[in-house]
């Protein structure tokens, strides 16, 4: 069960002073409401006689000089307040700007209207791998992540493990996350990208090391081979119909407009947390995306029913 959209509760460096200062500014705020509306009732309420004893005339309304001392003293403790809170925020922002160690794992991902790209490079050219909407780290360290923009500015966010980093075209930022816990983090693209926005989501799965080194073995592998009749069809429709975008390594298909399908069934979800990644889905995906997720990149293919079946049987071979 993935975690919900709550910088209030981290499980690292990277997000603990900022749920502090999360916490911290929320109780300031209440203090100030609650001091201010104490003052405004006792303002209210309090007894003035409003007549002229014993004459029965009204009073004049006077102001008393010495009332302009208040204003001041409220002006101090106001710009006492908020400059204190500005300078523990500057000093929060500043302690998660880097991590305390050099992150031995770098990630790099491409924000695109509107999924994310992901990809772990290695060393070694045989140990990268690319992948989608789907973030695996190693609990218990660092990990840098490169971001990129395809296309416009979006916001990479992980409430849970990192404040946001705005993705802008043609600049290199670079975020960090930690998660002291395995989990499944939710996050989602933080800042407006166009019709799609709401559909951008992405998850941070954070594993014990032995675990994310067992994932990130099993990921390098070459896609399953075809071993009946329908999953060859299937395969072959995939060569002909999608492989101009999608990539599955291992097979002639090398496209990389759309998400790299090599491991497609091993992802809990489609199309940037849209829908459930599952056999009816898929189908209902792969047939008319336009209509799931009006604007996409992936265009609807309305494909026969056989090779419709035989392609999604296909995708689900892809473990
Ligand atoms: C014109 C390029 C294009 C073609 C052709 C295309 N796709 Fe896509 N596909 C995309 C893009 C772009 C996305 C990402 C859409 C999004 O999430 O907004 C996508 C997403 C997907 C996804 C979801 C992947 C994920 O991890 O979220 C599946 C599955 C998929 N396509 C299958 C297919 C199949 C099967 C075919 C062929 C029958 C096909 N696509 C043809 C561009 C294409
Ligand atoms: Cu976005």
């Amino acid at each position: 069960m993935a975690t919900p959209l709550n910088y209030l509760r981290s499980f690292g460096p990277a997000a603990d002073p900022l749920a502090a200062l999360g916490w911290g500014l929320i109780a300031i705020s209440l203090a100030v409401t609650a001091i201010i509306a104490v003052l405004l009732a006792l303002a209210i309420f309090r007894h003035r006689d409003t007549d002229r004893p014993g004459t029965g005339e009204p009073l004049p309304v006077t102001r008393e000089s010495k009332g302009m001392a208040w204003i001041y003293i409220g002006v101090g403790i106001t710009a006492v307040v908020l400059f204190a809170s500005t300078l523990w925020t500057v000093r929060t922002v500043t302690a998660v700007y880097s991590p305390a160690s050099t992150p031995a794992l770098t990630v790099d991902v491409t924000a695109r209207q509107w999924w994310w790209e992901v990809k772990y490079r290695g060393d070694d050219p045989a140990l990268a791998l690319t992948t989608a909407n789907e973030i695996h780290i190693p609990t218990g360290e660092p990990v840098r992540i490169n971001l990129a923009s395809a296309d416009v500015i979006h916001s990479f966010w992980v409430p849970q493990l990192a404040g946001k980093t705005d993705v802008i075209p043609g600049k290199n930022n670079t975020a960090w996350l930690q998660a002291e816990k395995a989990g499944d983090y939710f996050a989602r693209c933080g800042e407006y990208c166009g019709a799609q926005h709401a559909h951008m989501e992405f998850h941070v799965i954070a594993q014990a090391p032995a675990d994310f080194a067992a994932w990130r073995r099993r990921q390098l592998a070459a896609a399953a081979a075809p071993e009946t009749v329908e999953l060859r069809h299937g395969q072959q429709v995939f060569l002909m119909r999608c492989s101009v975008c999608h990539a599955v390594r291992g097979t002639l298909a090398g496209g990389n407009f759309g998400p790299d399908l090599t491991h497609l069934a091993s992802r809990a979800t489609i199309a940037a947390g849209l829908l459930a990644n599952n056999a009816e889905n898929d189908a209902a995906w792969v047939d008319d995306a336009q209509a799931l997720k009006p604007g996409s990149g992936m265009p609807a293919l309305h494909l026969p029913a056989r090779e419709l079946a035989d392609v999604v049987a296909y995708l689900r071979s892809l473990k």
